[in-house]
């Protein structure tokens, strides 16, 4: 049986590895973030769950304790924490202690740290403010005309990136007395295609964004940053679903450009503000992962469902009925490699109810432990081995 496999795999997995590996866009990334894509690439139909700064707060907790122990409200009630830790650098670049949301930067390497030492993914959004006066992500002037190459603040895009580049160096940990730098999947100019950010439509040229993507790639790979993985997330409301692939690429930089093929799905998903039925929307779901999927592994690279979730997750059964539902589909809809849920918002920081996880007591809590133990979602506890 055992030779029989061998000679199988010999004339099957070679080949097979040799044309369905697929390659970093940076040619000189580590060993361990090359590792990371291959096996990303090769999860087949395990899908590792995500979720945005989980170990950085719950519903109703902040924070770690003193003796650097870690929480999350998933491993709260599941026993596991998180396959993929999502982390957002807004505020990085005008050399704030804390993201937009509160989080101090130092405890984010922390929870990095920890998500790596585990065995876990980390991945980073950037709700960059305007480099040209400071206003938040959501301030919809055209700003990006004049960050690219030739423009007025284009060296103010540059010390923005610097700030990053700083914190980015920092994240490296000893294994086996070896320093190695944490791989991160980086995710910026995120849901491009919609109109609420600077760097949207709208606001932004389809050109000039695509000239700020690849100048941020550029400059980052110059700059030795052989750490990341590069993913491109449009917003599924925005993408025209009849012409899925051309819709998808708006602003598209390029198969060079690219090493993960994401979305962010809140709309099929129970968005207030659309109006078809939920079985439509559940069809769209699916139809838009297989589609998603299909480009990806046209161009060789990766699918993820980058962001996703339902705000306050009222629906019962939830996670079973919709969120497993979708992504286990088909065979296709498994090929993504992960699926990234939005934040539980601290209740005293803000909005109550701004949740798109579970946490203790919440109402679909036991639903979310059914999706916990689906034998295709892949928490902490059941990672293979991401970075050999
Ligand atoms: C949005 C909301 C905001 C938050 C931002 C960045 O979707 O959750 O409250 O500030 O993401 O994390």
């Amino acid at each position: 049986m055992k030779y029989g496999f061998f000679i199988f795999s010999i004339l099957f997995a070679i080949p097979f590895t040799a044309t369905a590996t697929p390659n970093l866009i940076n040619p000189n990334t580590t060993p361990e973030t090359k590792s990371l894509y291959y096996n990303l690439a090769k999860l087949g139909d395990q899908v590792l769950f995500g979720h945005e700064d989980s170990l950085a707060y719950g519903a109703k907790w902040w924070g770690y304790n003193e003796d650097n122990s870690i929480h999350s409200d998933i491993k709260a009630v599941t026993d596991s924490f998180p396959a993929v830790l999502g982390a957002d650098l807004g505020g990085i670049e005008l050399g704030h202690d804390k993201n937009l949301d509160g989080v101090r930067f130092n405890d984010y390497a922390h929870y990095i740290k920890e998500t790596f030492k585990m065995g876990g993914v980390n991945t980073f959004s950037w709700h960059m403010y305007s480099p040209v006066d400071q206003s938040d992500s959501w301030s919809k002037q055209p700003f990006v005309k004049t960050l690219i190459p030739g423009g007025e603040h284009h060296a103010q895009l540059v010390a923005y990136l610097d700030a990053f580049i700083a914190f980015n160096e920092t994240l490296t940990v000893k294994v086996d007395g070896n320093e190695v730098w944490i791989p991160i999947i980086f995710r910026p100019w995120h849901e491009h295609n919609g109109d609420w950010f600077w760097w949207g439509k709208g606001h932004t040229a389809e050109q000039d964004y695509i000239s700020l993507w690849r100048f941020t790639v550029d400059y980052l790979n110059e700059q030795g940053q052989n750490n990341l993985i590069f993913a491109f997330s449009p917003d599924r409301s925005r993408i025209d679903m009849a012409n899925f692939e051309q819709s998808y690429q708006y602003g598209y930089p390029g198969d060079n450009y690219i090493d993960i093929i994401g979305y962010d799905n809140y709309w099929d998903l129970g968005h207030p503000a659309n109006t078809v039925t939920v079985e439509e929307q559940q069809t769209l779901f699916v139809e838009g992962l297989v589609k998603l999927t299909d480009l990806a592994e046209s161009k060789g690279k990766v699918s993820a469902l980058s962001e996703a979730g339902q705000e306050g997750v009222w629906q019962d059964n939830f996670w079973t009925e919709r969120f497993a539902a979708g992504i286990f589909a088909n065979d296709k809809t498994a090929r993504i490699a992960y699926a990234l849920v939005w934040r539980n918002n601290n209740e005293e920081q803000g909005k109550k109810g701004h949740y798109y996880g579970t946490y203790p007591g919440e109402k679909n809590a036991s639903d979310f432990v059914t999706f916990y133990n689906h034998p295709n979602t892949v928490f902490i506890d059941t990672i293979p081995a991401m970075y050999q």
